[in-house]
């Protein structure tokens, strides 16, 4: 399938025509992964467009819609293709006060469960105080955060400074993710890890998983 084609797809915001090409793909044996990231990047050239004026709001919504049916076609084949493995984990998954973008956070949360991991979704627009309590209750190992505004910084910031007040910061694995999440932004709010790719994601936490249950 031409890269072109689909971007196009996603730009004009034609949802049939993106499903289509997207299946027709799959059929003819395109990898997956390539898929989603040739939509996310369409996501972006979205978002440039939103940002210089050419698109609004509603171009943003509606290719929202474009992006998660053409996701769910494809979550499927991105959970059936990974070797088995013994490693279960328990993840708090969300994303922090102030944003609203769950798109990229539901694909790594199908991708994680897939793969036999336990994630708690808290949704969007998370207050720290709910991510500490899940942590606390669930005695998960790893908190999982997506941002795609920069305001969530901050937030992600405040939910890791609390993390250390609570005395719960040297036994949890602080990943983070989300298009404007850097290795920059990772030190500038303490997480541990960042990362866009989900599968990297996944490999991360089972490295993490099997040294803290010894
Ligand atoms: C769709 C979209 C929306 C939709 C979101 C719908 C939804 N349910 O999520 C709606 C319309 C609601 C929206 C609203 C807004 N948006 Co918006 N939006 C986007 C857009 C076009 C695509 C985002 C997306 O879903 N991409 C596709 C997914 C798959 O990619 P992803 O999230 O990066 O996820 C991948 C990886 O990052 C990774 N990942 C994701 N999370 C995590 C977490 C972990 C732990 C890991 C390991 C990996 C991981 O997994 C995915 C794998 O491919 C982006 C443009 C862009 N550059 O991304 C702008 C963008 C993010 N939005 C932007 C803005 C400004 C807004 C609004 C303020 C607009 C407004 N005036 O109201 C509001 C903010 C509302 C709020 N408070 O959050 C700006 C942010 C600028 C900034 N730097 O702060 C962007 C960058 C557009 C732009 N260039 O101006 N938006």
């Amino acid at each position: 399938m031409s890269k072109s084609i689909l971007k196009d797809a996603f730009l004009g915001m034609r949802r049939q025509e993106a499903i289509d090409l997207v299946e027709k793909g799959l059929r003819s044996g395109a990898d997956p992964f390539t898929i989603l990231k040739e939509c996310r990047q369409a996501m972006e050239e979205v978002g440039k467009r939103f940002e210089t004026g050419e698109f609004f709001l509603s171009e943003l919504i509606y290719s929202a819609e474009v992006f998660k049916a053409v996701s769910s076609i494809l979550e499927p084949d991105l959970t059936s293709n990974w070797p088995g493995d013994e490693s279960k984990g328990v993840v708090v998954f969300g994303t922090p006060r102030g944003d609203v973008h769950d798109l990229g956070k539901n694909i790594v949360i199908t991708m994680m469960r897939a793969q036999g991991l336990t994630v708690h979704d808290l949704g969007v627009d998370v207050p720290p105080e709910r991510f500490i309590e899940r942590l606390q209750e669930t005695e998960a190992p790893i908190l999982a955060l997506s941002a795609l505004i920069t305001p969530a910084f901050i937030s992600m910031r405040e939910t890791i400074s609390l993390l250390v007040e609570e005395g719960l910061r040297k036994n949890t694995l602080v990943i983070i993710g989300g298009g404007v999440t850097t290795e920059l932004v990772r030190k500038e709010v303490g997480a541990d890890a960042q990362t866009l790719d989900p599968t990297e994601a996944i490999k991360l936490c089972r490295r993490y998983i099997p040294d803290r249950s010894v």
